[in-house]
């Protein structure tokens, strides 16, 4: 878990403690979370498939999401904001994913989609939009289901009246990104504690 919070981490500037400070106590918050609602037998340790009802049912739930999803989502903006100039501009962001293992060509696309009012820096409203319409919204069009670039929905099923599943043309370490900041479906190997 807190290599996962590392990975966040390193887009700070090294100055920035408060910063990686924020991101390993969110993913603390967020883990503890989990445990508490999904760890039935006790052991410390989450299945893959108690995870992902964990993150469906509890984490992105309404009653969670401000301290659980938000808490990250809002550390992470504040570490990549490397300027301090409370946006996020373009370099910025392509940096943070491509931090993530999420290169370029997926990422500058995205951008585009977040910035809501175009003017070529993805302000806090904008970024805590997207961050909720990831997590919460299964419109595929939604400008937030572009946060790490378009998603492919083909081919994948819908299963009876779930929420759909969203698919992402990521790199085998931005799955684990998408864990954190959402729910996800396709997940990299489960966390195993802390
Ligand atoms: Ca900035
Ligand atoms: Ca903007």
């Amino acid at each position: 878990m807190q290599a996962t919070a590392n990975v966040f981490a390193q887009v700070a500037r090294d100055e920035d403690h408060v910063s990686v400070t924020a991101i390993h106590e969110a993913f603390e918050q967020w883990w503890q979370l989990l445990l508490q609602h999904a760890d039935t037998d006790g052991d410390g340790r989450l299945s893959h498939a108690e995870f992902t009802t964990a993150m469906a049912d509890k984490v992105t739930a309404p009653e969670h999401f401000e301290s659980a999803v938000m808490a990250i989502a809002d550390a992470v903006m504040a570490a990549a904001d490397t300027d301090v100039d409370g946006v996020l501009s373009l370099a910025e962001y392509v940096c943070l994913y491509e931090a993530l293992g999420v290169p370029a060509q997926t990422s500058a696309p995205a951008f585009a989609r977040l910035d809501l009012n175009g003017d070529g820096v993805i302000s806090y409203q904008e970024y805590r939009a997207a961050i909720v319409e990831f997590c919460l919204s299964t419109d595929p069009d939604a400008p937030g289901n572009y946060l790490l670039g378009p998603l492919s929905l083909a081919a994948e099923p819908r299963a009876g009246p779930a929420r759909p599943v969203k698919r992402h043309p990521c790199t085998r370490p931005a799955e684990g990104v998408i864990c954190a900041l959402g729910r996800v479906t396709r997940l990299a190997p489960p966390p195993r504690g802390l």
